[in-house]
């Protein structure tokens, strides 16, 4: 095991060592010049930053491509996708304008993304003017990579993969579900967005598991009159539109 994590990090080491990288000659060298590579699947994390690097190319030409990664046959644990993200999970981008950088975990991809890429501020909010809404920003993707994010998954886990039907599981996941969504209705019922009067990446970190709701076995989000229109309005966006859809 130890000799096997060693081989592993060494491999990351020559990886990033590489450039251009190791990571988009194994795929596809000829698109090579374009800056963000996106490893990923067609899951609520997933989603989240395909959906963002759509507003990215939508809003500044960003361009980007991505390779889907066969989570069912655990692609997503071989040392050359460890070596990027040691969790073994997807999202992880990898920046090839800046020295094939990689980044793993929604919340950092987003953040890096509008860091780097966001200059105008289109999805995100001045640190020196709005540190308010910037505090807030990361209180809602806090919020919701430590809550809505997990619960959810494991009351999809629970209701469609579990190897037996456990009910105190399953009941303890959506109702932790509902009370989330409950959360959101607080902040959205009399408001457009999670953070200022734009979309941010604050929603659509959150969004994707909203989407996601009828999976984890919450047939409707009616009960939360706030959160379905700030449902509506987010899926109604054409980037949205093409990044829900990748890969
Ligand atoms: N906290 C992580 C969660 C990532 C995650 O759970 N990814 C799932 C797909 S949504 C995954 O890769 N599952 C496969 C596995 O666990 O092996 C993030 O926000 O990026």
């Amino acid at each position: 095991m130890a000799s096997l994590l060693k081989a592993t990090r060494r491999l990351g080491a020559i990886a990033h060592s590489l450039n251009p990288s190791f990571i988009g000659h194994r795929y596809n060298t000829t698109m090579a010049s374009k800056p963000i590579m996106l490893y990923t699947a067609g899951t609520p994390n997933g989603r989240k930053v395909s959906i963002l690097l759509e507003e990215l190319k939508a809003a500044y030409g960003l361009e980007y491509e991505y390779k889907k990664i066969e989570m069912g046959k655990n692609e997503q644990k071989e040392p050359w996708f460890i070596a990027m993200n040691p969790n073994g999970r997807i999202p992880v981008i990898v920046d090839r304008a800046r020295d094939n950088f990689a980044v793993f975990e929604t919340g950092a991809i987003l953040l890096y993304l509008e860091e780097h890429y966001d200059k105008e501020g289109r999805f995100s909010f001045d640190p020196k003017t709005q540190p308010n809404e910037c505090s807030e920003v990361v209180q809602w993707m806090f919020w919701a990579n430590a809550g809505l994010g997990p619960m959810m998954g494991q009351a999809g886990h629970f209701k469609n993969a579990a190897p037996e039907k456990i009910p105190y599981a399953q009941n303890r996941y959506i109702d932790e579900t509902k009370r989330l969504l409950g959360v959101l209705e607080i902040r959205l019922k009399d408001r457009e967005y999670l953070v200022g009067e734009k979309v941010s990446v604050a929603d659509i970190n959150a969004w994707t598991w909203v989407a996601g709701h009828k999976f984890v076995g919450v047939d409707s989000i009616d009960e939360w009159p706030g959160v379905k229109r700030w449902f509506d309005r987010i899926a109604a966006r054409d980037a949205v539109k093409v990044g829900f859809a990748i890969p």
